[in-house]
């Protein structure tokens, strides 16, 4: 098995978080997303949306998609869960990962690629060599669908101690891969969400972060 990876890309990073706090290791191929090697045609035979993570299973299989990758391995081997231990958790870990990644992810996507100028003909991550040119609103936009991710998250901390509730889980890891990737554009987390602060430093502190 493989994965193809970029070591700089937050949906990678979720990935590789995952496998780290599951103790799997693979073999990882580097795809430089910056020089635009994901775009090429070589990339696009391997996954045609251009987009990575991608796992290569030993019968040549490949599955793109962070969450499909995380499930593979989830049932390959449960311990430690990171997507639910009952039905209960597991529905809960869906609704909250879905907003962590919408808000979260994709936002401060799209805040960074409006802006930066490696991106100015590449606003939408993937794809193949066609132009999309950034559209400077969409900073904005992100930037307010940032301010409900920030306000959620604080929400979740202040009723439990992880965000999916009392263990760590997958929502962690998008929340903080998340996180990260809105740093890139200068957005931090509030100072008055002091439970999301704490959470920050608690998570930070495991060696999983830097996989
Ligand atoms: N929903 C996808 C998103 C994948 C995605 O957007 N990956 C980014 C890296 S973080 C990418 O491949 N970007 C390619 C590009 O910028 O052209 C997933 O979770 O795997």
């Amino acid at each position: 098995m493989k994965l193809y990876d970029c070591h700089i890309a937050p949906n990678p990073r979720r990935a590789r978080m995952f496998l780290a706090e599951k103790g799997i290791e693979l073999e990882t191929i580097e795809i430089d997303i910056l020089a635009g090697e994901n775009l090429k045609v070589d990339f696009l035979a391997i996954n045609s949306s251009g987009l990575l993570p991608v796992l290569e299973l030993d019968d040549g299989t490949r599955i793109d998609e962070t969450m499909a990758i995380c499930h593979y391995f989830e049932e390959l081997q449960p311990d430690p869960p990171l997507l639910g231990r009952d039905p209960r958790e597991k529905a809960i870990i869906i609704s909250r990962q879905r907003k962590m990644e919408f808000d979260g992810m994709i936002s401060s996507s799209e805040v960074f690629r409006n802006q930066h100028e490696n991106f100015t003909q590449r606003s939408i991550p993937g794809g193949g060599e066609d132009v999309i040119p950034a559209i400077p609103a969409l900073v904005t936009r992100g930037q307010q669908t940032l301010d409900r991710f920030f306000q959620r998250l604080e929400l979740y901390l202040s009723e439990t101690p992880y965000t999916a509730g009392d263990q760590f889980s997958m929502v962690d890891i998008t929340a903080i891969c998340a996180i990260d990737f809105a740093g890139w554009s200068d957005i931090l987390i509030p100072e008055t969400n002091t439970h999301t602060k704490a959470w920050y430093e608690k998570i930070s502190a495991r060696p999983s972060v830097d996989a």
